[in-house]
């Protein structure tokens, strides 16, 4: 088992922009994450399963739905919080933010949004101390960047509607009690369904074989005539702009969350190339080691100044889908360089276990691709700058 040595690094003195309570909701996920969540993960990472047990204490950190207003269970938080959550769990592995950011960003905010009273009432208190999860399904195994082409339908049949359908690489998906579903009405509007475990016709078959986010579950949404009560329906907002708002919100955590990785592949980096003594000296002490090291720290702090200003756009409600598209391309793609140059830095042993740079580095793969591709947040920027779409 690997002591969890990590320590943040502040380059730019950034927790001078923090208050007392965030400093005080980032330590105390950092020790709860040291505590109960580092010993175990390289084990369950290699098992490929989610360490279930964890989940009371991912709730008592804030770890599902920190933002919702405490009246339906959450925490109240303002959006940097939440970002120095995500922080602290992709710090410990992506598949841990994966779970928490779902739950959070991709369930309880499209409730709490979109549903009404009832089932605000319903769902949020059990999703806020996990004693609910929840998954999020608009990818289709012929539709992941244009979800807008999905197939899967719901027609009225009365009191209830019958969903028929299809969902893949579903976050959360094997363990879930409800599932967010997004799916076409006969006029082809695209609306949000609740659909609940034990519905006759749901099942969610495990996807197994993944050599990424293995600490993660996933799987797929397979609705066979199933009747989903009309109380179920999200009243609050249909078309393609729903679930794309949710998407904001979720990779606006993964902006953080990436920031938590590339830290702690730097933190071990930075510590390993100090004690690995060759030709007489500490590699630290190589210019071609100090580059490595110093250009890591420099885009750390670039993306921690970015994404920090985009924290203070959300809290005011003024960040804009394409500002977030650039905080998740960038940092995504930021922390898997540090990953890479980690690995080398780490020699040898930057391939095993012992160190967390590989599980990191593989986690990331699955980071830059979902939640919109690397490609496809160009292609928002791109849009955004020009007013000119490229996606089609
Ligand atoms: P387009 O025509 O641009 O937009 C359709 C309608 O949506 C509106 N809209 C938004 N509304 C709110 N928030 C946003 N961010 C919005 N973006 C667009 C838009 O105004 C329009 O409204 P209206 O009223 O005119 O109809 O749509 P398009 O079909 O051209 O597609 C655009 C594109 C490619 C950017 C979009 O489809 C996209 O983002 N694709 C990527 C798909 C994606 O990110 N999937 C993620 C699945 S969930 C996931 O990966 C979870 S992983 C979780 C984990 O484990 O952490
Ligand atoms: P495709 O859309 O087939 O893309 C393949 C390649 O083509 C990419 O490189 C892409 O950038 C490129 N491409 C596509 N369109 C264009 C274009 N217009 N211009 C240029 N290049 C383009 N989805 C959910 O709904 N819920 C979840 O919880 C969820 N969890 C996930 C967990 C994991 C571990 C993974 C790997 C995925 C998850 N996803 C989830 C799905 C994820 O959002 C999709 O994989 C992603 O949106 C990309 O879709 P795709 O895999 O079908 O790739």
């Amino acid at each position: 088992m690997r002591t969890d040595l990590y320590q943040g690094h502040d380059y730019y003195l950034m927790d001078d922009l923090l208050s007392d309570e965030h400093k005080l909701i980032r330590d105390s996920a950092r020790a709860w994450i040291k505590k109960e969540v580092s010993p175990i993960i390289e084990d369950y990472y290699e098992r490929a399963e989610f360490p279930k047990q964890i989940v009371p204490g991912l709730a008592s950190i804030g770890g599902f739905g920190p933002y919702i207003p405490e009246e339906y269970g959450g925490a109240g938080l303002d959006q940097i919080s939440y970002g120095l959550i995500m922080q602290e769990l992709e710090r410990c592995d992506s598949g841990l933010r994966s779970t928490s950011s779902v739950q959070s960003s991709l369930v309880m905010f499209p409730i709490w949004k979109y549903g009404s009273e009832e089932q605000k009432q319903k769902f949020l208190p059990k999703l806020a101390t996990g004693e609910f999860i929840g998954s999020f399904g608009l990818t289709e195994p012929d539709h992941g960047s244009d979800p807008g082409s999905m197939i899967t339908n719901f027609k009225d049949a009365g009191d209830h509607y019958i969903l028929n359908g299809a969902k893949m690489w579903i976050s959360n998906s094997p363990m879930c009690d409800v599932a967010v579903v997004w799916a076409k009405n006969e006029d082809g509007r695209i609306h949000g369904l609740l659909v609940e475990r034990g519905m006759e016709g749901f099942t969610t078959p495990e996807t197994h074989g993944k050599l990424s986010l293995r600490a993660s579950a996933t799987g797929e949404l397979v609705f066979d005539n199933v009747k989903v009560p009309k109380e179920n329906l999200l009243p609050g907002r249909s078309g393609l702009g729903a679930p794309l708002s949710c998407l904001d919100s979720a990779r606006y955590g993964i902006a953080w969350g990436a920031i938590g990785a590339a830290l702690d592949c730097y933190d071990s980096a930075l510590r390993y190339s100090k004690e690995r003594i060759q030709f007489g000296k500490p590699i630290a002490a190589f210019q071609l080691q100090q580059k490595k090291l110093a250009e890591m720290i420099t885009e750390i702090t670039k993306a921690q100044l970015l994404t920090f200003r985009l924290g203070q756009l959300k809290n005011e409600g003024r960040a804009t889908t394409a500002q977030i598209s650039m905080a998740k391309r960038n940092n995504v793609d930021m922390a898997l360089k540090v990953a890479r140059e980690a690995r080398q830095i780490h020699g040898g042993m930057g391939i095993s276990n012992e160190y967390p740079i590989m599980r990191h580095m593989a986690n990331l793969e699955s980071v830059v691709t979902y939640e919109g591709t690397h490609d496809i947040h160009l292609l928002i920027t791109g849009m955004d700058i020009t007013g000119i779409p490229a996606f089609k």
